[in-house]
């Protein structure tokens, strides 16, 4: 593409949430763990200060933005898929990486699947653009994997646009092979917690079904907004600081339609903590009823779930799963499902029948293992 070899190629992964929705807006807790899908940049310095950056896609076809300078990024100059590197290199200039790429970008993470194809793609960019200063990720004086992932959310938020919270970057950039990350966002702190399912002769699916509601970006922002104006309302910094055993005289101060909202919120930090204390005691099994609880919840009270979602949940667990639940933002996306070994087969088809039988086009599941975050590859 470049006529020349790239210095190196880094690369970062999508995830999926075990559990802890539309939670860490609120200062709360999360488990996501990485997937095997990956996002990969390839790049090389530039003296001239302009990013060129390009897509090579999987049909082997090349898709390539606009050059744009890098002293001129701000927000709104660059849309479509090219703000994603570009607001990258917009708030990494502000840390001194202000040096000119060429990038060329291609993987595997399933796009618009809410499996976090985007923050894959924003985690590889900033270690290549890092690692074109030079600057190597773990290495002394480094910024550390945090604060990368608080860098990438200023370019979410702030460039691209999407209110987004810490979840998907840090998920990116902090999950290790078979573990699962515990977060707790508003303290920063994080804990490995082992999650070996092939050992408990368990899988996760992962259901993509393949669908997009067009009220995906309204919808999140309205549900992040309710959240903060019931904290505000409370007098409360985030709705994390409402106490699980405070929640009903707590609903009772709110107007009628923050009372869901804020009982996803507070229910579902306490459904992290219930589950992650029972990985740590290695009962991986017993977690499928938290899984089914936060999709009720996402369902009924945070209501962002749909049909496709709904009905991909409730197949897996009729034909055998342990628990289900949709995950990421909602609106569409993924689902995912912990399924005995033994069920595997049950669970695949019964939700592509039950698709079928709605005349929905088939989703796609794969088998997730946790896997390793972000770095370089050569
Ligand atoms: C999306 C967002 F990007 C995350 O920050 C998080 O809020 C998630 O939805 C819901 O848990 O993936």
């Amino acid at each position: 593409m470049y006529g020349r070899a790239p210095l190196g190629v880094w690369s970062a992964p999508g995830r999926v949430n075990l559990i802890g929705e539309h939670t860490d807006y609120n200062d709360g807790f999360v488990l996501p763990f990485a997937l095997p899908h990956r996002l990969a940049a390839a790049a090389a310095p530039r003296e001239d200060g302009t990013l060129s950056v390009a897509t090579l896609g999987s049909d082997g076809k090349i898709q390539q933005a606009e050059p744009v300078a890098i002293a001129d990024l701000a927000p709104g100059v660059v849309d479509g898929w090219a703000a994603y590197p570009a607001g990258v290199a917009w708030v990494l200039r502000d840390h001194g990486f202000d040096r000119g790429a060429d990038v060329v970008l291609a993987g595997d993470v399933p796009t618009g699947a809410g499996l976090s194809s985007s923050h894959a793609l924003e985690c590889a960019v900033s270690l290549a653009l890092m690692g074109l200063a030079g600057v190597e990720l773990d290495a002394p004086g480094a910024p550390a994997r945090q604060q990368i992932a608080r860098w990438v959310q200023r370019a979410e938020n702030d460039f691209v646009g999407a209110p987004t919270g810490l979840l998907d970057q840090t998920a990116s950039l902090c999950c290790t092979q078979a573990h699962v990350l515990f977060l707790d966002v508003r303290s920063g702190e994080t804990e490995q917690v082992p999650f070996d399912a092939a050992a408990a002769g368990l899988r996760v699916v992962v259901i993509d079904t393949r669908t997009r509601h067009s009220h995906s970006d309204g919808g999140y922002g309205e549900r992040r907004r309710g959240t903060e104006t019931a904290a505000t309302l409370l007098g409360l910094k985030a709705l994390r600081d409402v106490a699980p055993g405070d929640l009903d005289a707590t609903l009772d101060q709110l107007p009628a339609e923050l009372v869901p909202l804020v009982r996803h919120v507070v229910t579902e930090n306490q459904r992290v903590l219930d589950v992650v204390g029972l990985l740590r005691e290695g009962r991986l099994a017993g977690i499928g009823p938290f899984l089914d609880a936060s999709h009720v919840s996402m369902r009924d009270d945070y209501r962002i779930s749909t049909p496709e979602l709904d009905t991909a949940v409730d197949a897996a667990r009729e034909a055998g799963a342990l628990g289900a639940r949709m995950t990421g933002g909602g609106f569409g996306g993924s689902a995912i499902a912990l399924v005995p070994e033994a069920a595997m087969t049950a669970v695949e088809e019964a939700v592509a029948a039950a698709y079928e039988r709605e005349g929905w086009r088939p989703p796609r599941t794969f088998v997730a293992v946790p896997s390793a975050g972000a770095g370089r590859d050569l």
